[in-house]
């Protein structure tokens, strides 16, 4: 069995006539909408900042729509053959209480359609490390997370591959790939899975997995969480932007391999970033790091949910 799902990071202004099922760029006007030729892609704005005045365009193929995108309550569903492209955008006051909500809703919402497995999920909302009701706001997001994912009885060994970022923008975007069938989660053997970090992190743990492995009729695809400069459950090199970046990329080097000798290189990345002038520094490392085969990547600023931590990226292997 295959799950038919393909990206692309599209540079801006290049027409593009291929119908994506869900699109994501950085545009300053956040919100979900329905774009692209009869409405067909639910394109996202979540908020946050580009590094670039003209950011290339993240998009989603999937197989052939078997519906248009709907926005009733709040929730944005596509179906596109064997996957659904889901999305939510709602206030991000009472964070612990909201998120529960939304993973609920949104959980029900994949159920309902026969999409019950979840691959990939990014979540962004404002205030990252604010105070609210005892916690910090990351925390709060994780305690209403897993309540919800508890209360779903969706199991450890199936968490989604996930990101969680701060924004600039207020409001909870949340948007999600399901499919009919799982995926293969893959953790990363230089970290403690995040779902078994200390309680000191957040009383209930983070719930993702390092990465979502699936099998494409083109071949073996890589969904890679959100990743950053932590070894074991400890963030290694505070304030040290370049040291950070290189042990990301030795993360994501060792999700690579624990994902299997048969996948391929990175189609595209995106680098999360707390202050945007580091940019050039870490443009430079890549650049070492990856040489000839460097992917497009999309830059943007964001607050990693450690204070510590000046930099996340995520990927795809395709
Ligand atoms: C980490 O490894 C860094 O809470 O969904 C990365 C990806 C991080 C996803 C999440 C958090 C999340 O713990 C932070």
């Amino acid at each position: 069995m295959t799950i038919d799902l393909d990206t692309r990071l599209i540079p801006a202004d290049t027409a593009s006539a291929e119908p994506a099922g869900l699109s994501l760029r950085p545009a300053n006007d956040p919100g979900i909408r329905c774009a692209g030729a009869n409405g067909t892609t639910l394109a996202i704005d979540p908020g946050l900042a580009s590094l670039d005045p003209a950011p290339p365009e993240e998009r989603w193929f999937a197989g052939a729509a078997s519906n248009a995108p709907s926005g009733e309550g709040g929730l944005y569903r596509r179906v596109c053959g064997d996957v659904l492209f889901i999305a939510r955008e709602g206030p991000d006051d009472d964070l612990r209480e909201r998120t529960r909500d939304v993973y609920r809703d949104l959980v029900a919402a994949c159920r309902e359609a026969g999409y019950p497995y979840l691959l990939r999920m990014w979540n962004f909302f404002g205030r990252i490390h604010e105070p609210e009701k005892g916690l910090e706001r990351y925390q709060a997001f994780c305690t209403g997370r897993a309540e919800a994912l508890e209360a779903l009885e969706i199991p450890l060994g199936g968490m989604p591959a996930a990101t969680a970022i701060g924004s600039d923008h207020a409001g909870l975007f949340v948007h999600a790939i399901a499919a009919r069938e799982p995926g293969t989660p893959v953790e990363n053997p230089r970290q403690v899975s995040a779902y078994h970090y200390p309680e000191r992190y957040s009383p209930k743990s983070p719930s993702f997995a390092r990465a979502t492995r699936i099998e494409t009729p083109r071949g073996p695809m890589l969904l890679i969480s959100g990743t950053a400069s932590i070894t074991g459950h400890e963030s290694r090199h505070p304030g040290d932007i370049a040291a950070q970046t290189r042990e990301t990329l030795a993360n994501l080097d060792t999700l690579h391999a624990e994902g299997g000798a048969d996948l391929p290189g990175l189609r595209w990345l995106r680098v999360y970033l707390r202050h945007p002038e580091h940019r050039d520094a870490v443009e430079a490392i890549l650049r070492e790091h990856y040489g000839a085969r460097t992917p497009p990547v999309q830059w943007v600023r964001g607050d990693v949910c450690r204070q510590e931590l000046l930099i996340e990226i995520e990927g795809v292997h395709a």
